[in-house]
């Protein structure tokens, strides 16, 4: 089983990588962003606490996320590995996330890290919020605050792993295929290397 960490910052695309990597690798995905979107649409009563704090830019309480990661994994015990996008965002999630996996006898083996500089992802929320109907894209205010939360609590995850010298850093400007290609590159990689 290979796992994978898609990480960046909000907008740095780890959305639309990660559907050209699972159609690719056929990992499991799982986008913590996506799973809450969905408890909302279904107006449950997770989804209605998550958008509140998700429209002022907020990340959800660590145990929530924490929690529909874990179900995800016991749901999934027979795939080739995850995908996980947009999780961990603190370093308690991944801190969570090594004790489960090591519970499942696996393990992390990469985090690609997507770099975007702040005005491009800025200008990328912008333009997804004429498409996307996600109320946390449309406000610049709640976009800068995302970046704030990201820059406090979610760049500190990036250190948590780089102790274990997982982290590769893939340039994340430029054309959607080329970036796939970066990450394609390292993920064959890795992945010879973990058999
Ligand atoms: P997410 O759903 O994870 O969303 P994101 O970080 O904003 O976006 P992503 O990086 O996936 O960008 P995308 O590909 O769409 O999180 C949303 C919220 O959920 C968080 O703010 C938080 O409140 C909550 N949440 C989620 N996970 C959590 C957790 N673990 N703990 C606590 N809270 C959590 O790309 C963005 C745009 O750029 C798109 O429009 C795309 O078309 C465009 N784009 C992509 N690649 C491009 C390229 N190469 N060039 C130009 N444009 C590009």
């Amino acid at each position: 089983m290979f796992n994978l960490i898609l990480f960046g910052p909000p907008g740095s695309g780890k959305g639309t990588q990660s559907e050209k990597l699972i159609e690719k690798y056929k990992f499991k995905h799982l986008s913590t962003g996506d799973l809450l979107r969905s408890e909302i649409a279904q107006q449950t009563p997770l989804g209605m606490e998550a958008k509140s704090l998700m429209d002022k830019g907020q990340l959800v309480p660590d145990e929530v996320v924490i929690g529909m990661i874990s179900t995800a994994l016991d749901a999934n015990k027979d795939v080739n590995g995850f995908l996980f996008d947009g999780f961990p965002r603190t370093t308690a999630q991944a801190e969570a996330l090594d004790k489960l996996l090591d519970f499942n006898k696996t393990s992390i083996g990469a985090v690609l890290f997507l770099q975007v500089p702040e005005e491009e992802l800025i200008s990328r929320m912008v333009n997804r919020a004429k498409t996307s109907g996600r109320s946390d894209d449309a406000d610049e205010n709640v976009q800068r605050k995302r970046l704030e939360v990201y820059s406090r609590d979610t760049l500190p995850v990036a250190n948590h792993y780089r102790k274990s010298d997982k982290v590769v850093e893939i340039e994340g400007v430029g054309s959607v295929d080329d970036i796939f290609t970066s990450l394609s590159t390292i993920i064959d990689k890795k992945m010879s290397q973990s058999v």
